[in-house]
């Protein structure tokens, strides 16, 4: 009994070892074979666990997978330790099956290396020497060529690995941190696009908004920012807790199927054209981003798994070519169905072309806020598709295909709705009180059928009054909304809202789950003052 805990210790020991190994050279590729594992369960998993895993976890579904694929490794490594003793095998035959698996974990770390770093480099034989390390110590201290060790001896390799270890480790921050790839970066400066072009650009501000006071107090109720400003001056839509009118990137919420996002060269990357189009053509990073037909847009981008009221929203100023152009000039052939976009990470969307053909703002981004596309976000060019929601838009686009047939897109496979057109939504996201005077404010957003009015109710839906709209930055962008009130001494207060969009058509009352086709339903905060 002693002896199985014994080995069955060393053996988990050693698999403990190689998971920090791989966690230790992660940054030099970008990933190791453990996210390797965890993205390929994520990949293979039925639309149904998909969904649940989302809705249960949010954003970190990824993570919670990637630490149960880290624990199975050790528990699979304990396991194998107590059959191992179990199996009466002599000191001979343990050791010769030692040999067998430390050559399968070698092998398994070299493999899951060129797959996280995408092929042989001196980064992937650095993280796979670093990765192995770990687990060769605990191996050597145990086994060894020459059999077990005494116990000081033993200590004394471990602290040498270990050594060896954080060396490497803080070698492979600096590399990690360092470009691996050549070319233009993610996040750099880009020329403007030509004034005449840019006609989808912000539309400034109406003056007289002024900032915030300054703050006696905040607070946050139900997602909801309530604070106090000192004086009675005018609110405009800028008091605390509202979300700017345009957004920075850097605020801008991140949704995808990838634990890390794909590496990707803007040098070697080019744009693939084919499919039922007169002639294939491949366009380079310079000929994309150099493009006469380029042209900015400020865009609200929402994600189709946003609950009423949640976070996955974002406005910000982009800049690409419309694919509508790019697939014109390479000449569309008449049986053309849908324009399927491919991407580095294996994601693929689809939109049919008569929607395409028809519109000059679906366009392929290289640039946000003038800079090029940050990694997180595609670099080096993704897909905006305006009044659909964001599973719509592919990152890390690496081609178009126009399709003969109708294509099954990634989230359509599992069972998300395939148009995805964004549902009327209105949030209410902050309250403050000047005095008696008190404003409740937030957004709305219809996507490309605009919003023509938002009502607030103070009485859980008894009565409503209407709130007045900022003018929206663009015509595929929120507009934000505030209600200005006189109420002495509140309490508390239920607050609810509800827009109309440009069509004339109320948001849907009813609550409904995002899967499948986005969350409906009237936001409804009870806030205490
Ligand atoms: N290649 C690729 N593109 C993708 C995804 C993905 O997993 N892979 N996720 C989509 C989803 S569900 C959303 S909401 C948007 C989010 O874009 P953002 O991260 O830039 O906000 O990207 C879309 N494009
Ligand atoms: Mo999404």
């Amino acid at each position: 009994m002693a002896r199985t805990r014994t080995t069955a210790l060393f053996w988990g020991a050693g698999a403990l070892a190689w998971v920090l190994g791989m966690v230790v050279a992660r940054p030099l590729v970008g990933g190791d074979p453990t996210l390797v594992v965890a993205q390929t369960l994520i990949e293979a998993a039925p639309g149904s666990i998909a969904t649940w895993a989302i809705e249960t976890f949010g954003k970190y579904a990824q993570w919670l997978l990637v630490v149960g694929v880290s624990f199975g490794i050790v528990g699979a490594g304990v396991a194998i330790g107590v059959a191992i003793d179990r199996g009466g095998l002599g000191v001979q035959r343990q050791l010769q099956l030692s040999y067998v698996i430390a050559l399968g974990v070698f092998a398994v770390t070299a493999g899951g290396f060129y797959v996280a770093g995408g092929g042989i480099s001196s980064r992937w034989l650095l993280a796979t020497i670093l990765a192995i390390v770990p687990p060769g110590a605990v191996w050597w201290a145990q086994v060894g060529p020459r059999g077990a060790v005494g116990k000081r001896r033993a200590m004394r390799r471990m602290s040498g690995a270990a050594g060896t270890v954080l060396a490497g480790g803080a070698l492979a921050r600096v590399l990690g941190e360092s470009p691996s790839v050549g070319g233009v970066q993610p996040g750099a400066d880009l020329d403007p696009v030509d004034e005449k072009t840019g006609t989808g650009r912000t539309t400034p501000a109406p003056t007289g908004t002024p900032g915030g006071e300054a703050l006696e107090s905040r607070s946050k109720t139900n997602g909801v920012v309530v604070s106090e400003a000192a004086s009675d001056a005018t609110f405009g839509f800028d008091f605390e807790g509202m979300p700017d009118r345009v957004g920075a990137i850097d605020n801008h919420y991140v949704v995808d199927k990838n634990i890390s996002a794909p590496t990707v060269n803007s040098q070697q990357w080019e744009l693939t054209i084919e499919g039922a189009v007169e002639e294939p053509r491949v366009l380079s990073y310079d000929e994309l981003t150099t493009h006469p037909a380029a042209r900015d847009l400020t865009l609200t981008m929402v994600c189709i798994s946003n609950t009423v009221g949640g976070d996955l929203i974002s406005t910000t100023d982009w800049t690409g070519v419309p694919i509508k152009t790019l697939l014109e000039e390479t000449g569309v052939e008449a049986d053309a169905i849908d324009i399927v976009t491919h991407a580095a990470d294996g994601y693929s969307e689809a939109l049919p072309w008569s929607v395409v053909s028809e519109r000059e703002d679906i366009f392929l981004a290289f640039g946000v806020d003038g800079k090029t596309v940050p990694k997180r976000h595609g670099f080096p060019a993704r897909l905006l598709i305006p009044g659909r929601y964001g599973m719509k838009s592919t990152k890390w686009v690496t081609g178009l295909e126009v399709s003969a047939s109708d294509h099954e897109a990634y989230w359509e496979k599992r069972g998300w709705d395939e148009r995805a057109v964004i549902n009327t939504l209105s949030y209410v996201r902050a309250i403050q009180r000047r005095g008696a005077q008190i404003a409740v404010g937030g957004i709305a957003y219809a996507g490309i059928r605009g919003v023509e009015g938002v009502d607030v109710s103070l009485d859980g839906g008894e009565t409503w009054a209407e709130a007045t709209l900022e003018s929206a930055p663009s015509a595929s962008a929120w507009n934000r909304w505030r209600y200005e009130f006189t109420q002495p001494n509140p309490e508390a207060l239920d607050v609810r809202v509800r827009a109309t969009d440009g069509d004339g058509n109320r948001q849907r009352r009813g609550r409904s789950n995002p899967h499948p086709g986005g969350s409906t339903g009237w936001h409804s905060v009870t806030l205490s003052l």
